[in-house]
């Protein structure tokens, strides 16, 4: 059975000094690196955004960044100004391996935005990464990266209801943890199947 190991988001915007920092996440940076000589398959995502991105509270006059908005699709929290493609902010931390297979970016259209490698915040539209890994014959899963309670979550959650075998590896993973996103994301994983390592 192949086994890839998929990075979310390791972006210098989630690391301390980026515009939506996540402590820690430039710790795992090295952890990251070892591991990917343990896989089959090694992708990494990238978190894409074009500027005045419908998730930038930039975008809403009178809100703040971690204010709720409420979008078509659902609730969505409004973030700082991050990951705009093609800025250093969106770039890869400098010391992660780009060796990978496959690069996939996300978030790239302005009205919605995609926390999850599989599918957008509507949870419909679809990011090609499942038609990808079953082409390739990848059946089993193993996530790290940024942020633990967001990408990392959604993307977990939507790999095992797609019926890949999925293992968070929570080591190499930092959360954001904004009003106990942290803790309602494990018990999410938890529930969907995901193995928490
Ligand atoms: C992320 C918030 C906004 C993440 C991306 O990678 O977890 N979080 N965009
Ligand atoms: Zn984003």
């Amino acid at each position: 059975m192949t086994h890839a190991l998929i990075v979310i988001d390791v972006q210098n915007d989630f690391c301390p000094g980026g515009a939506l920092a996540v402590s820690g996440g430039d710790e795992i940076v090295a952890p990251i690196n070892s591991l990917m000589d343990e896989f089959e398959a090694v992708i990494l995502t990238q978190d894409w955004h074009p500027a005045e991105h419908s998730s930038f509270a930039s975008s809403h006059p009178g809100k703040n960044p971690f204010d709720m908005t409420q979008m078509p699709y659902g609730p969505q929290v409004l973030w700082p100004d991050h990951c705009v493609q093609g800025t250093q902010g969106a770039a890869f931390h400098v010391d992660l391996r780009t060796d990978a297979d496959l690069i996939l970016r996300k978030g790239f259209r302005g009205s919605i935005d995609s926390y999850s490698a599989f599918f957008e915040n509507d949870q419909k539209t679809p990011t090609g990464l499942k038609g990808y890994l079953e082409t390739r014959g990848i059946e089993k899963l193993t996530l790290v990266g940024l942020a633990t309670d967001f990408c990392v979550h959604f993307s977990a959650v939507d790999a095992a209801k797609l019926g890949f075998d999925v293992t968070v590896r929570q080591d190499a993973c930092r959360a954001i943890d904004l009003d106990g996103s942290l803790d309602a994301a494990i018990q999410a994983m938890r529930d969907a199947g995901v193995t928490l390592a």
